[in-house]
């Protein structure tokens, strides 16, 4: 029999704790730190835990043995710019001089125009309180969020709001017991997803449906795969919807009871023959008849990924899967259901009890990501920036000329990490932040509905703090005297916890590491009630018109671009976790130069080998890349996954300096996925 290393507290004075991987993450796997004299030893999955079952995924068991317990590779100290921006040269200075010092250059700019302090923040920790507390402070002095959903999902949270009145409340991944069809619409769980992808579909590949355009190991494992053109989900929809509707699988009583907007679609669905389809995302016709149909039949679980809608019409591709889901009954019974995420509303939380948007005077100042260099080349908008749980030099759009509006001399900048960043590294200060194993906090996955506590294993490293307690401490050294500035984790984690309803205490919880909220699959919707205007799902949809959208939505296609120009899609990489673990050495040697895949018959076209340089270039800008020929990727669209660290490349850029800040239908949100640039031959 197999001994889990958790049952065995302690051994050989080694002391087994359980804790929460809190990144973001799908899986929010249960882990087992060993630890010795205050000492993090080996971080490992947790064999009790129903997600990891023993295993962390490849790029946190490497990163988590390798730069996370690292006294060399993490920031310990704080650190002054000693240099000129860009020459990241620093020197190490005392808590109490960067606190002064930062709380001297906020209050002199707080005092007139508080709306010129931009805070970035994202998914550096997903925890609750490092992850959600320090907005109280930016909110309280008036400072301008960078919404943190442009960047990623902000399309298809205002979409699905619209429609359904909720974008967090989605499936219970446990009724796949009772579903007779799963569908994953541009997701990748093989590698956003890991332990979903070994475990959670393992019984489930022969009903599993897939409709991506790269052909990854998920889309392999599906029993049928449908690969279509990228931002070409709308007209799939509308197709997948007539074939649903002359086969006599509509389910008439939902439509007329809780739909509005199916009259107005009726017409264009009708006319949207497979055929027609097929013309328009180049999946063949048959597939799609095979597809709607196994779906239509249900129940049928409906993932909606979050690279589906970083696509110029992405808001529209989601109003298009979701009302084929709502038409056929896919909604709010048993075995049925969408998922984009699971908010933490699901569990009885509000987020606004952490983040506190009411400690704000005046209501506050919110701009886009795709924005942000912009406002930052901007002196009348722009005075100080705060970067923390976020690496906007990575991950955000526009790197070159971000890259140039962060050598302001006059932008003071502050970057909160827990490593030295591109990012920091053009920092006037940079605070050490602790890690996840450093600190007691929560951790609710976006995808179960679950509740784990994150265990303090050891002590911060060097002087590192945890960002609750940086901020806690910033708004002392600045003397502002709100109470709620100031409450404290052991206050946070009851009051999360009592608003769950579940009996455990930290305590409790922190022995078993994760508890399921719901002793039954939970099935969102099952009142039918959806919190919209019209009380019903709303494919006509007056606040969309409102937005600039048209009412109802249709079936698009983006048209892909011709030889020598393709389509860039960067989508996770399994290797790292957005930029995360980029300056691993470890996963930095398993990655070797950043690849681009590109398909055979372009390859062949352009004369491309495997290994060959290449280059990406467009009006923003250039990057070089080895080749990497793959079955993967289809003609006209090239797969270089998102991640590394500019400054271990070649070039000193990510696919970012590609990324023009294009915006998609809704919400100023991310284009991504709608990148196109020219590919050119450097060698032969
Ligand atoms: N081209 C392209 N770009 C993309 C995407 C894409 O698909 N393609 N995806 C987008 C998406 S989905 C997202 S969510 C964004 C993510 O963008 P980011 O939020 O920038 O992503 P991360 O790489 O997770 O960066 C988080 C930073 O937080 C730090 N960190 C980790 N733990 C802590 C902590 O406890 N405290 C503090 N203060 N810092 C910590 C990490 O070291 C890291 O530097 O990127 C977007 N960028
Ligand atoms: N290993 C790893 N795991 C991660 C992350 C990571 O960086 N690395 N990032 C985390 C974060 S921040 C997020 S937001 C999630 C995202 O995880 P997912 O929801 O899985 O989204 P992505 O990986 O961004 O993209 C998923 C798929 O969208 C496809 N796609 C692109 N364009 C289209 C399109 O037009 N139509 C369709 N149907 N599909 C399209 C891409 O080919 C890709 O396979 O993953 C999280 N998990
Ligand atoms: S990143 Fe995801 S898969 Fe990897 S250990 Fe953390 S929760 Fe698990
Ligand atoms: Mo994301």
């Amino acid at each position: 029999m197999s001994h889990s290393p958790a049952a065995t507290a302690q051994h050989q004075n080694r002391e087994f704790v359980k804790t929460t991987c809190p990144r973001d993450c799908y899986d929010a796997c249960g882990i087992v730190a060993v630890r010795k004299d205050n000492t993090v030893l080996r971080v490992l999955g947790d064999q009790d835990h129903h997600v990891s079952k023993g295993a962390l995924c490849g790029k946190c068991a490497i990163a988590y043995n390798g730069v996370w317990i690292d006294k060399n590779a993490r920031l310990t100290v704080p650190l002054r710019r000693t240099g000129k921006k860009g020459d990241a040269k620093f020197e190490r200075i005392s808590w109490d001089a960067a606190l002064a010092e930062i709380a001297d250059r906020l209050a002199s700019i707080t005092r007139s125009t508080p709306e010129r302090v931009i805070h970035t923040h994202y998914t550096g920790t997903c925890s609750l309180i490092a992850g959600n507390f320090p907005t109280r402070f930016f909110n309280y002095i008036g400072a301008t969020e960078v919404d943190p959903d442009s960047v990623c999902n902000k399309a298809g949270h205002l979409v699905l709001s619209m429609m359904l009145g909720d974008s967090l409340d989605g499936f219970d991944p446990r009724s796949i017991n009772d579903t007779n069809c799963v569908l994953i619409w541009g997701a990748n769980p093989s590698s956003s997803a890991p332990h979903a992808h070994r475990h959670w579909l393992d019984k489930s590949w022969s009903k599993t449906i897939c409709i991506d355009p790269i052909e990854h190991e998920t889309a392999q494992k599906s029993k049928l795969y449908l690969k279509l053109k990228p931002g070409s989900d709308a007209a799939l929809a509308f197709s997948l919807m007539h074939v649903a509707m002359q086969s006599g699988l509509l389910d008439q009583a939902f439509i007329e009871q809780h739909i509005l907007g199916w009259e107005e679609i009726r017409d264009v669905v009708v006319a949207s023959t497979p055929e027609k389809g097929e013309a328009l995302t180049g999946v063949p016709a048959a597939k799609i008849v095979e597809a709607a149909r196994m779906f239509a039949e249900g129940p049928s679980l409906m993932w909606l990924g979050q690279g589906m809608q970083r696509q110029r019409l992405g808001g529209n591709a989601f109003r298009a899967a979701t009302a084929f889901a709502a038409i056929t009954g896919n909604i709010g019974r048993a075995g049925a259901g969408l998922l984009y995420m699971n908010g933490f509303g699901t569990r009885g939380v509000d987020a606004s009890i952490l983040s506190r948007p009411d400690l704000a005077s005046s209501p506050l100042n919110s701009i886009s990501h795709m924005d942000l260099a912009e406002v930052l080349a901007n002196r009348d908008r722009s005075a100080a920036l705060f970067t923390w749980n976020n690496n906007i030099l990575a991950s955000s759009p526009r790197q070159n000329s971000l890259k140039e509006v962060l050598k302001r001399e006059d932008l003071f900048t502050v970057v909160v990490d827990c490593f030295q960043t591109d990012t920091a590294d053009l920092a006037d200060i940079i605070l050490p932040a602790a890690s996840f194993l450093e600190f007691d906090d929560l951790v609710f996955s976006y995808f179960h509905h679950t509740i784990s506590a994150q265990v303090k294993i050891a002590d911060p490293m060097g002087e590192a703090r945890p960002n609750q307690e940086i901020f806690r401490n910033l708004a002392q050294a600045m003397g502002l005297n709100h109470p709620d500035l100031y409450e404290t984790d052991a206050e946070l984690i009851s009051k999360i916890l009592a608003a769950t309803g579940t009996e455990h205490s930290f305590l409790s919880l922190s022995k078993i590491g994760t508890a399921e909220v719901f002793d039954k699959p939970r099935v969102p919707f099952h009142d039918r009630k959806f919190s919209t205007p019209s009380g019903k799902i709303e494919i006509a949809c007056d606040r969309a018109l409102e937005s600039g959208a048209p009412l109802v939505p249709f079936p698009h296609a983006d048209t892909i671009p011709n030889l020598g120009r393709v389509r860039v899609l960067s989508p996770a990489s399994a290797l790292f976790m957005n930029s995360i673990y980029g300056n691993d050495p470890r996963l930095r040697e398993r990655l070797g130069h950043a690849k681009i895949h590109i398909s055979k018959a372009d390859a062949e076209n352009l004369g491309i080998s495997d290994g060959m340089h290449v280059v990406l270039r467009n009006g923003e800008g250039e990057l070089n890349l080895s080749a990497a020929i793959s079955d993967q990727v289809q003609p006209g669209v090239v797969l270089v996954h998102k991640g590394p660290w500019p400054k271990y490349t070649l070039d000193q850029s990510n696919v970012n300096v590609l990324n023009g800040g294009e915006k998609s239908d809704f919400g100023e949100s991310t284009a991504v996925h709608g990148i196109e640039a020219e590919l050119v031959v450097v060698n032969g």
